[in-house]
């Protein structure tokens, strides 16, 4: 007996001084001590060679060197899993990591960052605006007078609360803000969504998006206006893409036209796209209307200048070969997916 609890006083020391520092150490350090074939283990089977009236001082003190290991264990599991001695022992961390794909460009921003890189090229700067804007900003200023069949609740979003609101119809808004800050000349772009009140379906929706352009100096002509177009499209569609004018009207420019482009898609032949005209619709422009530089407080004597205005959502059908102008709105990742090598 007296030999027995000799050798637990050495035990107890050598767990004392027992060095655990990794994961390694530490199981060496359960399995001598602790395992089903360990130091423990084999001292309560000595229980039986104790004499009766021993068996009780002898049950004490080894149980109390079963919990001074167990709490030297305990205390150094959780040490070394902290320090990452685990991590070490067990993670490579030189594995590669978990794959994170690559999300890809929405089509219509595709065709806007197109759009707005050539204008960028050429001097223009982007403007943005509010999408919620008063009656002045997105109609009065624009010469769109109160018969106008754009403002009439069937065409426009308006706010309940308060009838002077409505949702932009058009990113001029932040043009005739940019007009009325009286700092010229003027160079901007000014991509953005614009609302309107439209039964949605494959070719039109009630939310979609455009550029429009604007350029106010002293002297700007139409001819200027002709030429930077045709200098876009040629960036946009190509060098041998060719370009008509068609007079045209609107209540903010004057003169007014339309541009189109010849068909990007069977190069002027003739195809389902340009309904076998040769030519495709992109965009209506003019020069800006005296009257409206005057609303913006600017001298219509003095400037001039022209602006320009075109959907994105059209283009972006035509160039991807898209059939429904809903799938750009519906968030649907399979959709979504096929654009992540397009440019
Ligand atoms: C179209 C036609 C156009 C404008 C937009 C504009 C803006 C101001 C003054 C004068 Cl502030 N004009 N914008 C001019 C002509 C045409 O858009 O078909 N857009 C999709």
């Amino acid at each position: 007996m007296e030999q027995l609890l000799e050798q637990i006083a050495g035990y107890r020391r050598e767990v004392e001084n027992f060095q655990i520092s990794d994961a390694r150490q530490l199981e060496e350090f359960r399995i001598k001590f602790l395992g089903s074939k360990g130091l423990t283990k084999s001292l309560f089977a000595e229980m039986k060679n104790v004499p009766n009236e021993k068996k009780k001082e002898f049950g004490q003190v080894l149980n109390e060197f079963k919990q001074l290991a167990e709490a030297k264990y305990e205390e150094a599991r959780q040490t070394t899993a902290s320090q990452g001695s685990f991590g070490e022992e067990q993670l490579d961390l030189s594995l590669p990591g978990d794959e994170i794909s690559l999300g890809s460009r929405h089509p219509v921003t595709l065709v806007r960052n197109r759009i707005v890189s050539i204008f960028q090229r050429l001097g223009f700067s982007v403007a943005d605006g509010p999408e919620i804007e008063d009656d002045w900003n997105n109609f009065t200023a624009l010469n769109l007078p109160e018969n106008h069949p754009a403002r009439d609740m069937q065409d426009t979003f308006y706010i309940h609360q308060n009838p002077d609101w409505l949702l932009r119809t058009h990113t001029s808004n932040v043009q005739i803000r940019e007009m009325q800050k009286g700092q010229l000349p003027i160079r901007i772009i000014c991509p953005g969504r614009v609302y309107r009140n439209e039964t949605i379906s494959a070719r039109s929706h009630c939310f979609f998006h455009q550029v429009e352009g604007l350029y106010i100096d002293e002297n700007v002509s139409f001819a200027d206006l002709k030429q930077t177009l045709y200098f876009f499209v040629q960036e946009m569609f190509g060098r041998d893409v060719k370009v008509r004018f068609r007079p045209s009207y609107f209540p903010f420019t004057e003169p007014s036209a339309e541009m189109d482009v010849s068909c990007f898609i069977c190069g002027g032949k003739g195809c389902r796209i340009c309904k076998h005209t040769g030519w495709v619709e992109i965009l209506g422009c003019g020069m800006v209307h005296p009257k409206v530089l005057e609303n913006c407080g600017i001298d219509s004597n003095k400037y001039s200048g022209y602006a320009f205005g075109m959907g994105i959502e059209r283009p972006a059908l035509l160039l991807y070969d898209v059939n429904d102008i809903r799938l750009f709105s519906e968030n649907d990742a399979r959709f979504l997916r096929q654009f992540v090598n397009a440019v």
